[in-house]
C-alpha cells in the first residue's frame, strides 16, 4: 500500500439506488463540472481548506495562536438568515399557519427548477451525507446535502457527523433520508474568475414538509446554507416530531451535578440575545464549586426530545458543534466557549489581527491597536469611535467542535439521550417578569412557553425595547402551524409517566434606575440549583398568581451579597403590569385562534381568575 493513497472522489460512496438516482437527477439539473463524494476524512478536509485558501475564501490563521483555524469573510449582503425568504411549502396554506411564509409547492418547485437549472456550472457538486445526532442512534436522523460550496462542507464537518460512516448507515438501514439541495447560485462561465464568497441576491430557503425536502438557493451563510441546523433539525424535524410523537426544540441541554454526584438534566429555550450558549456552559460560583456542584454541557442550540419506553423524556443534541455568535464571547462571559473555539475552528465575519489572529467586540477589554474588519478594511479603535464601524459584524460566528468544550457532558453522545427533569423558558424582559417562577403544571407551563417574549435589542431590526412574542423561541423555526404546535405540546403530556417541571426565568429585569437588578452569568447557578431542587422535590416555594416562586431562604446565597429587599424587588409580582401582559397574550393568540388548543384559552382564564 502506498503512503499517499488518494481516492477518486467521483466514485460513489453509497450503493443506495434511490440516493444514486436522486444525485444523477440533481446533477442533470444543476450541471456541475464534477461530483465529489465527501468521505469526511481529515485529509479531504485539509485539501478543501487549502483549495479555499488558494481561492481567497479562507485565510489560514497563525497556527501558533489558532491551531487548525481558518478565517472567512462573507459577501456584505450575505450575513444572516433571511426570514422573509424562508418558506414552508406544505400542500395547504393553513397547515403552514400565519407565522410562516407559504407558497404553493407546485409553483415553488417550478420556480426552484428554473433557479437551480445550471446553477452549479463551473463548480463541483459535493455529496455530503450527514447524521443529525450520533451515527446509529435511534433518535438520530440522516440527510444528504448536495452543495456547490466547499465552505459549507467544512463547516458541516464540524456541525454534524458526516462522511463514510453516514453513507454506510444509509446503505444498511432503511431510515428515510432527507434530501437537501443547496446552491450559492453563482455559476461560472468557462474562464470566468470566481469571487471569494459567491452568492446570489435572490435567495430562497424552502422546506417541503410533506416530502421532507429542503431546497436552499443563493446564500452561503449559516442557517441558510448549513442545512442540518435550522432547516432540518428544527423546521423539518418539527414536522417529523409532530407526526411521530416527539419534540424538536430550539433548546440548550445541560446537566447539573450535585455534591452527591447525582446529575439532573434540564433543557432551556431562550430567544436570541439572551446568552443561551453562555448558560449552556455556566461555571458555578466559587462557593458552589467548593461544595461539588458542576454544570455539564450537552448542547447549546437544539434538542430532540422523545419519551422513552418508561414514559420519561430523553433528549439528544442533534448537532456536533457550536455555531455561535462571536461578539460578546470572552474569558469573562464564557471561558468554556473560548476554550472550545481555540483550535480546529472556523471564524466568519470577525476581525483579523496583524498576528494572524481573530478579534471581535467584547472579546477583550482593550481592542487591538489595528486590525482588518469583517469587510477587509483597516480598523482602529479611533476609526471605530469616529465612524461607529464595528470591527466584527454583529452576527459574526465561530464554528467549533462540541467535543472540545472543557465541560462537555460525558453522556453528550449517548444514543438514548439524557433524561430531562426540567424545562426552562426565558426572555429578556426589563419589567413584569420575575427572576424565576415555576408553572403549576404541564399545561400552565405550555402556556408560559407559548406566550414568552423578549425585548428587542440593538442587534435586531425594529423598535427598541418592545416585547416580541417568540413562543418556545420557535417562531422562525416551527415548520407548521403554531396553533398545531401548541396542541402537540399539550398532547405530549399523555405520553409521559413523569412530566418534567416547567420554569420561566428572566436574567434581565431592570430597576427604576434602568440598571439590571440581577448580576446574571455564574450567579444564575443559584437559580439553577433551586430549579433542580424543585424538580427533585427537595426545595420549597410559595404560591403566587403566576406560579411557584422561591422564598428568599430557598436560594443559596453563600458568596453573594444580595439582600431580602433586593430579592423582593426582583421577584415582585406587579398586578397592573401582568394585566397589560395578559392582554398582549390575547392579542398574540388572535391570529392563531382557529387552531389554538382550548387548554391555552382555559389557562389564560385561570390566570385572570387567580389575579
Ligand atoms: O449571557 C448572559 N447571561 C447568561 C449567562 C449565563 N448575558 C449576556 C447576554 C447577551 C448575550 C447576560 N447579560 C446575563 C446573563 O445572565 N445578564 C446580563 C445583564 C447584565 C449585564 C452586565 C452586568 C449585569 C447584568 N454587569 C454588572 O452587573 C457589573
Ligand atoms: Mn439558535
Amino acid at each position: 500500500m502506498s503512503t499517499h493513497h488518494h481516492r477518486n472522489p467521483t466514485t460513489p460512496l453509497s450503493e443506495n439506488k434511490h440516493l444514486l438516482q436522486w444525485v444523477k437527477k440533481m446533477e442533470e439539473l444543476c450541471q456541475p463540472d464534477a461530483l465529489h463524494w465527501v468521505d469526511g476524512s481529515a485529509e479531504e478536509n485539509e485539501a478543501l481548506c487549502s483549495e479555499m485558501v488558494a481561492a481567497g475564501t479562507f485565510i489560514k490563521l497563525n497556527p501558533k495562536l489558532w491551531p487548525g483555524c481558518y478565517y472567512a469573510r462573507s459577501d456584505a449582503s450575505d450575513v444572516a438568515r433571511v426570514e422573509d425568504r424562508t418558506y414552508i411549502c406544505s400542500l395547504s396554506k393553513d397547515a403552514a399557519g400565519p407565522t410562516n411564509n407559504w407558497v404553493n409547492p407546485f409553483e415553488m418547485r417550478k420556480k426552484l427548477k428554473e433557479l437551480f437549472h445550471g446553477s452549479m456550472r463551473g463548480r463541483k457538486m459535493y455529496i455530503l451525507a450527514f447524521s443529525m445526532g450520533p451515527v446509529g442512534s435511534p433518535m438520530s436522523q440522516i440527510g444528504v446535502q448536495l452543495t456547490d460550496s466547499p465552505y459549507v462542507v467544512v463547516n458541516m464537518r464540524i456541525m454534524a457527523r458526516i462522511g463514510r460512516a453516514v453513507f454506510s448507515e444509509i446503505d444498511k438501514s432503511d431510515k428515510r433520508v432527507v434530501p437537501c439541495l443547496h446552491s450559492v447560485g453563482f455559476p461560472l462561465a468557462p474562464g470566468q474568475k470566481d469571487v471569494p464568497w459567491p452568492c446570489n441576491p435572490e435567495k430562497y430557503i424552502v422546506h417541503f414538509p410533506e416530502t421532507r425536502e429542503i431546497w436552499s438557493y443563493g446564500s452561503g451563510y449559516g442557517g441558510n446554507a448549513l442545512l442540518g441546523k435550522k432547516c432540518f433539525a428544527l423546521r423539518i424535524a418539527s414536522n417529523m416530531a409532530r407526526d411521530e410523537g416527539w419534540l424538536a426544540e430550539h433548546m440548550l441541554i445541560l446537566g447539573v451535578e450535585d455534591p452527591h454526584g447525582e446529575k439532573t438534566y434540564v433543557a432551556a429555550a431562550f430567544p436570541s440575545a439572551c446568552g443561551k450558549t453562555n448558560f449552556a456552559m455556566l461555571i458555578p460560583p466559587a462557593a458552589f464549586k467548593e461544595k461539588g456542584w458542576k454544570v455539564w454541557a450537552v448542547g447549546d442550540d437544539i434538542a430532540w426530545i422523545r419519551p422513552d419506553d418508561k414514559g420519561r423524556l430523553r433528549a439528544i443534541n442533534p448537532e456536533a458543534g457550536l455555531f455561535g455568535v462571536a461578539a460578546g464571547t470572552s474569558m469573562k462571559t464564557n471561558p468554556n466557549a473560548m476554550a472550545t473555539l481555540g483550535r480546529n475552528s472556523i471564524f466568519t465575519n470577525v476581525a483579523l489581527t496583524p498576528e494572524g489572529g481573530v478579534w471581535w467586540e467584547g472579546m477583550t477589554d482593550e481592542p487591538p491597536a489595528e486590525c482588518l474588519d469583517w469587510q477587509g478594511n483597516i480598523w482602529t479603535p479611533k476609526i471605530g469611535k469616529e465612524t461607529g464601524a464595528k470591527a466584527a459584524h454583529p452576527n459574526s460566528r465561530f464554528t467549533a467542535p462540541m467535543s472540545q468544550c472543557p465541560v462537555v457532558d460525558k453522556d453528550w453522545e449517548k444514543p438514548e439521550g439524557v433524561p430531562i427533569s426540567a424545562i426552562i423558558f426565558g426572555g429578556r424582559r426589563a419589567s413584569t417578569m420575575p427572576l424565576v417562577y415555576q408553572a403549576f403544571n404541564w399545561s400552565a407551563g405550555v402556556y408560559i412557553g407559548a406566550t414568552m417574549g423578549s425585548e428587542t435589542t440593538a442587534a435586531a431590526a425594529g423598535a427598541l425595547g418592545k416585547v416580541r412574542r417568540d413562543p418556545m423561541a420557535m417562531l422562525p423555526f416551527c415548520g407548521y402551524h403554531m396553533g398545531d404546535y401548541f396542541n402537540h405540546w399539550i398532547t405530549m403530556q399523555k405520553r409521559l409517566s413523569e412530566t418534567p417541571r416547567i420554569f420561566h426565568v428572566n436574567w434581565f429585569r431592570k430597576g427604576h434606575d434602568g440598571r439590571f437588578l440581577w448580576p446574571g452569568f455564574r450567579e444564575n447557578m443559584r437559580v439553577l440549583k433551586w430549579i433542580v431542587d424543585r424538580a427533585r422535590g427537595r426545595a420549597l416555594g410559595r404560591e403566587t398568581p403566576i406560579g411557584w416562586m422561591p422564598h428568599y431562604e430557598d436560594i443559596t446565597w453563600t458568596g453573594m451579597d444580595f439582600s431580602r429587599e433586593q430579592f423582593d424587588v426582583l421577584q415582585a409580582f406587579d398586578r397592573s403590569a401582568w394585566r397589560r401582559e395578559i392582554i398582549e397574550h390575547e392579542d398574540f393568540f388572535f391570529d392563531l385562534h382557529g387552531r389554538l388548543p382550548k387548554e391555552l384559552v382555559f389557562e389564560r382564564e385561570l390566570l385572570i381568575c387567580r389575579m
